[in-house]
């Protein structure tokens, strides 16, 4: 037979046999909802939203004990009573992502112990906030955080006991005179196994976790979480990850403080699946805390699920393009080929999806890529913010593996929408979840309406089971962002602005509280300019700052140093430092330029554009408190850190 029939007319009939259809509905329209008018869509497969995917299971220790019946986290929540902890007094978790982190938080659970956890970034005051605001008992916490607990001791008047997770307690912790009892976690499981007590099961109802969010003002604010809530979003992300198994391995570093991870892991947990522990500063063979010649997690793991948050994908893409360009030749010109002819199979051009051609470019080219992250991912789930379309694009050419993208806030325990694993298409973030109703509503004052064209525009409102229960103690803010319709229905107001398109998938367009109104009356989105400037191979980071006093805006720029440095090498410009490089007039010259040239090609407005600007030289990290975990801006706080700056731009 003649093979052309093979590699033109197949592809061609699959082509028709398959695109022709309209697009698939992943979402569908309620037309019976409740609550505030707006258009509101739900998840295809499920008509009322999921509360647990388990019969008979309805609270997150029913979920663990059938998971392990066995397992010695019985002895911690003995432990933890046998230490006198009372069942209504609350615990703590101060600390990194590791294993005890997730026994300690199953301990507690099985004891009807509410947890509350924060950033182990955090600051002093903001620990001593939340730990004063819930009237926490015992922390759990690591040694490095002991020292930071021993120092803000003369502050936390409701601490009594302290459980490290470290054998070697530092020996200046136990000899400060604050009356607490300091001991470690091994021996609170051995005072549990010679003291059990039975277990002390939560209701559905019951507050499992008050989880303090390093929000982007002020003070952090305590999200209750019920035992049900969670239940609810893991259940519906259960739903969606394909043929999780027990054959699967999950590398855990991110943040178990973040909603994302804690209910990964649980879910992990509940299906059997071997979890292994590592860290952001550890995940690959070249991580910056990875000695060379020694291998990183991912190597050693070789994981087949991963979670993450978009800046660390963004860095291995960025990593692997650096060392394709540094390579050079014959290799760089193989790379962008196959990156090039898989872009084109994926976005629909039939030629490029021939199997075989898939096959012989992951053997040659792409394998090496795998590698970085171990060799056998199957499948990413992002979150914590908007994923780029050019990142999506890499992991799915060069991983070979489906990335979920989520959208989901701790308010409303992460539930929210997630792309279905098969949807190849970018800058969206799927369908809702099957835990919940997503909702637009007009916000008029923005100009985005529910009546727009050729898609419904508005203020995201996310309800469901999955909704928690509002912030601990400040009912202020809980009424100003939460609202019970007349069927009981909880609705959470998130301020992002959102786009439905046609089957049912949500795109995040904008950002209410990052709108600001210049001195004429103009709108500026400030996420919307930032996302556009951050493309700049000169920006590392960047904060669109505009108020109402001035006509226009101006921005900090974290600057990319080896960008900057290798372009002034090649003018030829004598520097000391990098910061002073960065101050220098002909530096700030070329970056402007350069944001103006991506600002053009973005088409933003010329009051969008910031007419000057200031370069740092120092990066914004989540120890600095400039950037959330997640590493999204802190909008107050930079202000505040660079408010001479700021002026400064605005009167030179
Ligand atoms: C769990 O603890 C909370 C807070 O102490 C309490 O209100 C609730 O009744 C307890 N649940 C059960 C089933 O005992
Ligand atoms: C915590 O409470 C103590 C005593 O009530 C008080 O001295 C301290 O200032 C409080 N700290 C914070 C950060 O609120
Ligand atoms: C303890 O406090 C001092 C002074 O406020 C500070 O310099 C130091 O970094 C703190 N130590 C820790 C571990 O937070
Ligand atoms: C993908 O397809 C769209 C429209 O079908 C086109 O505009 C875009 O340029 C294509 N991208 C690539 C990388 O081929
Ligand atoms: C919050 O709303 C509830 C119910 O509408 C009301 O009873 C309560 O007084 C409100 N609290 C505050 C602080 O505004
Ligand atoms: C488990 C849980 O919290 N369920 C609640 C989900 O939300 C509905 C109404 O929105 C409540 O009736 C359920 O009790």
């Amino acid at each position: 037979m003649n093979p052309y029939i093979f590699s033109v007319i197949l592809p061609i009939l699959a082509t028709l046999i398959f695109r022709t259809n309209h697009p698939k509905r992943r979402g569908i329209p309620v037309t019976d909802g409740s609550g505030d008018p707006g258009v509101t869509i739900r998840n295809r497969r499920f008509d009322s939203p999921v509360e647990t995917a388990w019969e008979g299971v309805s609270t997150l220790v029913e979920l663990f004990e059938e998971a392990c019946r066995k397992h010695d986290v019985l002895r911690f929540g003995s432990g933890l009573a046998a230490l006198g902890h009372e069942r209504n007094e609350r615990a703590a978790i101060f600390a990194d992502t590791r294993e005890e982190w997730f026994l300690a938080l199953q301990g507690c659970f099985r004891r009807n112990v509410t947890v509350v956890t924060m950033y182990a970034s955090l600051g002093e005051e903001a620990i001593c906030h939340s730990l004063n605001e819930t009237e926490v008992t015992t922390v759990i916490c690591g040694k490095k955080e002991l020292k930071t607990l021993v120092n803000i001791s003369g502050q936390i008047d409701s601490v009594k006991r302290v459980i490290c997770m470290d054998d070697d307690i530092p020996s200046d912790a136990s000899s400060v005179g604050h009356g607490w009892t300091i001991i470690s976690f091994a021996d609170v499981k051995r005072l549990g196994k010679e003291n059990p007590v039975d277990a002390d099961l939560p209701l559905p109802a019951d507050v499992a976790v008050i989880m303090y969010t390093s929000g982007s003002t002020g003070l952090p604010k305590g999200v209750m979480m019920t035992h049900g809530n969670v239940l609810a979003t893991l259940s519906a992300v259960m739903t969606i990850v394909p043929k999780l198994g027990k054959k699967d391995v999950y590398l855990a570093y991110l943040p178990l403080a973040h909603i994302l991870e804690l209910a990964a892991e649980n879910l992990m947990a509940a299906v059997g699946i071997a979890i292994g522990y590592g860290s952001p500063l550890t995940l690959t063979d070249t991580s910056s805390k990875i000695k060379k010649g020694t291998k990183g997690d991912a190597t050693v793991l070789m994981p087949t699920l991963l979670a993450a948050v978009p800046a660390i994908l963004d860095r291995v893409r960025d990593g692997v393009f650096k060392k394709v360009n540094a390579a050079g030749g014959l290799s760089k010109k193989l790379f962008y080929l196959a990156y090039e002819r898989r872009l084109q199979a994926i976005n629909g051009s039939w030629f490029g999806a021939w199997g075989l051609e898939k096959a012989l470019w992951n053997f040659l080219v792409f394998s090496k890529v795998r590698a970085i992250l171990g060799g056998r991912i199957r499948f990413i789930l992002s979150g914590g913010a908007p994923l780029s379309g050019d990142t999506q694009q890499f992991i799915n050419i060069c991983l070979g593996a489906p990335i979920g993208q989520g959208y989901g806030l701790t308010e409303t325990c992460a539930g929210g929408t997630f792309s279905d694993f098969d949807d190849t298409s970018v800058g969206r973030v799927g369908p809702p979840l099957p835990c919940s109703f997503v909702k637009l509503i007009d916000w008029s004052e923005g100009g985005y309406l529910t009546n727009d064209s050729p898609m419904p525009r508005g203020e995201i409102v996310i309800g469901g089971p999955n909704v928690t229960l509002g912030y601990f103690k400040n009912e202020e803010k809980t009424n100003e962002s939460y609202k019970v319709d007349e069927k009981g229905m909880r609705w959470f107001y998130t301020g992002d602005i959102g786009r439905f398109h046609t089957d049912g998938c949500l795109e995040i367009i904008d950002r209410k509280k990052d709108i600001v109104k210049l001195q004429h009356g103009e709108y500026v989105s400030l996420g919307k300019v930032e996302a556009a400037l951050i493309v700049s191979p000169y920006v590392d980071n960047i904060m669109l700052h505009a108020d109402p006093f001035h006509s226009y805006c101006v921005a900090l720029v974290v600057t990319s140093q080896s960008t900057l440095e290798e372009w002034a090498s090649k003018q030829e410009i004598p520097y000391s430092s990098f910061s002073e490089l960065c101050s220098k007039e002909e530096s700030v010259k070329e970056v402007h330029a350069s944001l103006v040239k991506e600002a053009k090609k973005a088409r933003l407005e010329k009051f969008e554009i910031p007419a000057k600007i200031k370069l740092l030289s120092d990066p914004w990290t989540p120890e600095s408190g400039l950037v959330t975990a997640a590493l999204k801006i802190k909008r107050e706080v930079i202000k505040k850190t660079f408010q001479e700056e700021l002026v400064k731009l605005y009167s030179s």
